[in-house]
């Protein structure tokens, strides 16, 4: 409350600051670190959602960043709060999502002692987050909370850890708000357009590969523009499928993880590679193996709202530093050729992908993910957020699963366990009004499982699938194919899920059958509250193209 001097507590200028960038949600496990912080949210327009660990109230907050391209918002305490948060943050900075973390600090009088759980977030955040500060003096709160959504969002946008000493919490100080952020485009010059221009009319041979974070609908829509004037052939890089309609005959497919041979194929024959948003990172570059580095054979157009991405790895013929939505906002200036040469081979590209995805291949075992994937796309309204954590199941859920507009992906470019049911609350929390799915492997699932709880207690109806193989799969496929029959630490005794959700005060159903699955799911649905579909997954049914078997007997009959 602002006092007769005008004065407010430190705590309450932050959460004053928050509201006035346009944060309405904070998701956050309370500690007494930064009680007056949570005590000023109670008279403002905050919703809190309070998690049951601070690994899965980072990922929410870094879920909602990813949605909405504002920092999504979290608070944990000092010590095993703040790391407990990391797991969160480091999604954050590898997927280039806007997120701030606050975290409570011990008193200023008793820093350098090793005071209760007092760490140097500076030092422990260093390397993981895009800034890290901590804030000493109220009068500057303002200003610095102005800067961290000005940098979580800017350029390449990442995570920002702002440490907020206890006792700086409560003093009270006279301070003049901050006016509001307004994200900073990075948009293209006149030569850039014209040298893409250029490219584009001597190329015969180019393909478009979006990735990235700093997207919106209108720019999906104006690549889709963009790609059809020019019949190009477009496709998405590990985890981002969502940035194109699959369904559209433009859509090339998804450079992820094991992909359509033909796919990769096309990209490594390509003559002119224009990359929008993304980093071509390990993954979609196939550990680094599809552009030769750092001189491409490819002429390659490289756009990215981060400077310091430009030639870091591949040396573009054409950089354009700009976020994706600015350059996707000029796109419709550039002029095709009258009959472009390749115009010819993008419906065979899509016929590739459409060959690659539409129909399930069959597996071990009554359980076929890959056809229940498939069998949800009719199903689901298609603005429906699909999220997922890592593992193998991942695999099935990313090639049959239609992603039909932007937004509906959320799944982690750093391949962090844990991420699809934290994501999905944080995406139900804040669009009610949507379908949300997430689905785990059972040890993805058990990383974060806990906050099913946090569903269930502010009655957010979303469905969480669990693939149970009873392993860690992925690190089982590579323990075979490298250490064929010396079986250690992936295998898992797992509760049973169905049964877990009841005792949390959700609907639980157990499938074994894939025939079973659409009812399951749609008593699931009916049933208005968070749910648990357990499916029971024979473990041999690894990837959709081998066994475990096959992989061992390979490695052996490799080893001799
Ligand atoms: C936080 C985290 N810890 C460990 C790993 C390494 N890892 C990648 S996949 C995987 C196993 C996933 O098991 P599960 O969720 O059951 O899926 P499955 O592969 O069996 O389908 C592990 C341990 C990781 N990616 N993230
Ligand atoms: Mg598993």
């Amino acid at each position: 409350m602002r006092a007769n001097d005008g004065s407010r507590t430190a705590a309450e200028v932050l959460i004053d600051q928050l509201v006035i960038h346009g944060a309405r949600h904070v998701f956050c496990v309370p500690g007494e670190s930064y009680i007056a912080a949570l005590d000023a949210m109670l008279d403002r327009p905050i919703e809190v959602t309070v998690c049951r660990q601070e690994g899965g109230a980072a990922m929410m907050a870094e879920a909602v960043g990813k949605l909405t391209g504002a920092p999504g918002i979290c608070f944990v305490t000092r010590g095993p709060g703040a790391t407990n948060a990391a797991a969160g943050i480091h999604i954050a900075r590898q997927d280039s999502t806007p997120m701030i973390l606050l975290v409570g600090q011990i008193g200023r009088e008793m820093r350098e002692r090793e005071a209760f759980q007092e760490l140097d977030y500076r030092a422990v955040y260093g390397s993981i987050a895009k800034w890290v500060t901590e804030i000493d003096d109220p009068a500057r709160i303002p200003e610095l909370i102005s800067r961290a959504f000005y940098t979580a969002t800017s350029g390449r946008p990442g995570p920002v850890v702002i440490a907020l000493p206890e006792d700086m919490l409560v003093e009270r100080v006279v301070a003049t708000d901050a006016p509001p952020f307004e994200p900073v485009e990075t948009s293209p010059v006149a030569s850039d357009i014209r040298g893409l221009q250029m490219l584009l009319n001597e190329a015969r041979r180019p393909v478009v590969l979006l990735g990235g974070s700093r997207w919106s609908a209108a720019a999906c829509a104006a690549v889709q523009r963009f790609a059809e004037r020019f019949a190009l052939p477009v496709a998405t890089t590990f985890r981002r499928a969502h940035l194109f309609d699959p369904t559209h005959p433009c859509y090339a497919g998804d450079l992820g993880i094991g992909p359509n041979p033909k796919l990769l194929a096309r990209v490594k024959e390509a003559d002119l590679i224009v990359l929008v948003g993304g980093r071509l990172g390990e993954m979609p570059s196939q550990g680094y193996t599809l552009l030769d580095i750092p001189g491409p054979q490819q002429t390659l157009v490289h756009v990215y709202p981060g400077v310091e991405e430009l030639g870091r790895v591949y040396r573009p013929a054409l950089a354009i530093n700009a976020s994706p939505t600015a350059f996707a906002a000029v796109l419709d200036t550039l002029t095709p050729p009258p009959t472009p040469a390749w115009a010819a081979a993008t419906p065979t590209s899509h016929a590739d992908f459409l060959a690659w995805t539409e129909k399930p291949a069959a597996v071990p075992g009554a359980v076929n993910l890959g056809e229940i994937v498939a069998g949800l796309r009719d199903k689901l309204p298609p603005d429906t957020v699909i999220c997922n954590g890592a593992g193998n199941f991942s695999i099935w859920v990313h090639r049959y699963s239609r992603y039909r507009c932007y937004g509906t992906q959320l799944a982690p470019i750093s391949g962090s366990m844990g991420y699809g049911v934290p994501a999905a609350v944080g995406a139900k929390r804040i669009l009610p009004e949507r379908t949300v799915v997430a689905f785990a492997g059972d040890g993805d699932f058990l990383m974060t499982g806990q906050e099913f709880a946090t569903a269930v207690q502010y009655d957010l109806p979303v469905v969480i699938v669990i693939a149970d193989n009873s392993l860690y799969g992925t690190i089982r496929m590579h323990q075979e194919r490298h250490y064929p029959g010396r079986v250690i630490a992936t295998e898992l005794r797992n509760p049973d899920f169905a049964a877990l959700a009841r005792a949390y005060g959700g609907f639980g159903a157990t499938v074994e059958k894939t025939a079973d699955f659409a009812q399951a799911f749609a008593a699931a649905q009916a049933s208005g509250q968070p749910a648990i579909i357990h499916l029971k997954v024979d473990p041999q049914a690894i990837t959709p193209a081998t066994t475990l078997d096959a992989i061992r007997a390979k490695a052996l009959s490799e080893q001799g």
